[in-house]
């Protein structure tokens, strides 16, 4: 006989909950699956090479510094930056047409209200014959309103990454009027693509990025990144 009664109810049994963070990155993914995404995988270690060199991100450039990058062993390894290299690794296992989404842990040296060391990226990219902006924009519409509703404001707004070109970063409009970043996208350039031994003059394609947390604290309102962190139950319950 055990010595504990296995008989009573049992009481308090509270159910838990996935993360909300866990909550939003499958929500994307599940997303891009359906609109024809397949899901991709990689380290979390990764050479300069994949992490950098193949982005065109040259040497000289302020993200790959000592005091952005987190470094292991002897330099020639990081925590992966992003989860481009995944994309990458796709590409040079693969051949066109390719629409493949990345989602994961990446790393940065910031630690703020609304930066950390350690975070989570959905990042996807589609290479075919003949892609376009036109596409990039509808692709990027069905997120942002799979996300916040399809009565949301966007805004496209011209920047710079150096392994998309053109690019944009892509705002939505918020209660109290003020635009709000939440994404960043653009036709991949070229030289990415050529790096990956693609036929550019066959192929060209879209990629976008996009920062799980930063998504998570717009549709919840949190005003703090750490509080996802800081494992406080009540916090926690409210995103069952
Ligand atoms: C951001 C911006 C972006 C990409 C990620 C990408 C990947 C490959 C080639 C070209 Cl392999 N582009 N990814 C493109 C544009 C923007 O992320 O702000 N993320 C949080």
């Amino acid at each position: 006989m055990p010595s504990f009664n296995i008989k009573p109810p049992i009481l308090n049994h509270e159910l838990g909950g996935l993360h909300p963070i866990t909550q939003v990155k499958d929500f994307l993914l599940n997303l891009l699956k359906e609109v024809g995404f397949n899901e991709v995988d990689g380290p979390e270690i990764e050479s300069e090479e994949y992490n950098f060199d193949m982005l065109n991100i040259k040497e000289s450039h302020p993200a790959r510094q000592m005091h952005d990058t987190f470094y292991v062993e002897n330099k020639t390894s990081v925590l992966r930056t992003h989860t481009s290299p995944v994309q990458i690794r796709s590409m040079l296992n693969s051949s066109p047409p390719l629409a493949i989404v990345s989602a994961g842990k990446v790393y940065r040296k910031d630690d703020d209200s609304t930066h950390l060391p350690m975070f989570h990226q959905v990042e996807g990219i589609y290479v075919n014959k003949e892609v376009n902006f036109a596409q990039l924009k509808d692709l990027i519409y069905k997120i942002v309103y799979g996300i916040f509703g399809e009565e949301v404001k966007i805004r496209f707004r011209p920047s710079y990454f150096p392994f998309t070109e053109p690019s944009a970063e892509v705002d939505i409009l918020s209660e109290n009027g003020k635009w709000l970043e939440i994404l960043g996208c653009g036709i991949v350039n070229p030289i990415v693509l050529e790096n990956c031994k693609i036929d550019t003059k066959k192929f060209s394609g879209l990629a976008f990025g996009l920062g799980v947390e930063r998504i998570a604290m717009l549709k919840y309102e949190v005003n703090d990144i750490r509080d996802f962190y800081k494992s406080n139950l009540d916090f926690l319950r409210q995103f069952k």
